[in-house]
């Protein structure tokens, strides 16, 4: 299943995380990003997964969304390559990282592609989204890889003003997919899976993360909430400074 997890990687947060990329150009406060980090490993400790602590990276502001550099797949892990220059060279760090995890390592060797635009669903398939941080080469570069270990996978475009894939959906059980109003407009989502659309104002909340018989969503988000708590056993986690730097509850792990 896809979000049946036992093991979490997660990276210690570093305290150049106050010069980490940001739409908005917000420098965040080190401390509230910190609670925010603290309180996610808390919660999900909370839930039985075995968490994984990578040590902190000074150099790389916004090495603690290790979902962007790595991504794996049943018992693989592929080391993928950010697009962004200041983020680039997390990937030969997680790649030396990733072996006391996984015996088996590959690699996106050309074009750029990020985890973040990266979604699995239902166990084997995977939709990539053309972004400004994953371009056609990368995304068909990780596209071969994957369907060489037997996934199947769809290319799609990201809406232009969403930095990521995922910062506008994410995949909460088989066959449906939590999604902004934006992203509810992809033709492929809406012809092939059951969609659970939010309202304007409330796309920061699409981005969530069902581990088990739980769904992680953002606090503040009070339409999400009644939407989702109806059919799910919500938990809820504040990302407000974590925003600021266009990351969410996704970015701040790799599960298995
Ligand atoms: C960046 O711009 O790369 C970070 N500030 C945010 C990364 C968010 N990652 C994600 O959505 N997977």
């Amino acid at each position: 299943m896809t979000y049946h997890f036992k093991n979490i990687i997660v990276r210690k947060l570093n305290k150049s995380i106050k010069n980490a990329l940001s739409s908005q150009n917000i420098n965040p406060v080190y401390k509230n990003i910190l609670e925010e980090h603290t309180s996610y490993l808390k919660t999900i400790s909370a839930l039985g997964l075995k968490i994984n602590i990578l040590d902190p990276l000074e150099d790389f502001p916004d090495s603690i969304f290790v979902e962007d550099p790595a991504l794996i797949y049943r018992s693989t892990c592929i080391v993928l390559n950010p697009a962004n220059k200041t983020r680039n060279g997390e990937k030969s760090i997680i790649k030396k990282e990733m072996q006391q995890f996984f015996d088996n390592i590959l690699s996106v060797e050309k074009g750029f592609v990020e985890g973040g635009d990266v979604l699995n669903i239902n166990q084997d398939h995977f939709i990539i989204g053309i972004s400004n941080r994953t371009n056609k080469v990368g995304a068909e570069n990780l596209s071969k890889l994957l369907q060489s270990l037997g996934a199947s996978v769809k290319i799609c475009e990201t809406p232009k003003n969403v930095l990521h894939f995922k910062s506008e959906c994410s995949f909460i059980d088989d066959d449906v997919i939590l999604v902004s109003s934006n992203m509810a407009q992809i033709e492929y989502l809406k012809s092939n899976y059951k969609l659970i659309k939010l309202p304007i104002g409330e796309e920061g909340a699409a981005n969530t993360l069902r581990i088990n018989d739980k769904l992680l969503i953002p606090y503040g988000f009070n339409k999400a909430e009644e939407i989702l708590s109806n059919k799910y056993s919500i938990i809820k986690i504040k990302v407000d400074e974590i925003s600021k730097i266009d990351a969410g509850l996704s970015c701040m792990s790799l599960r298995w």
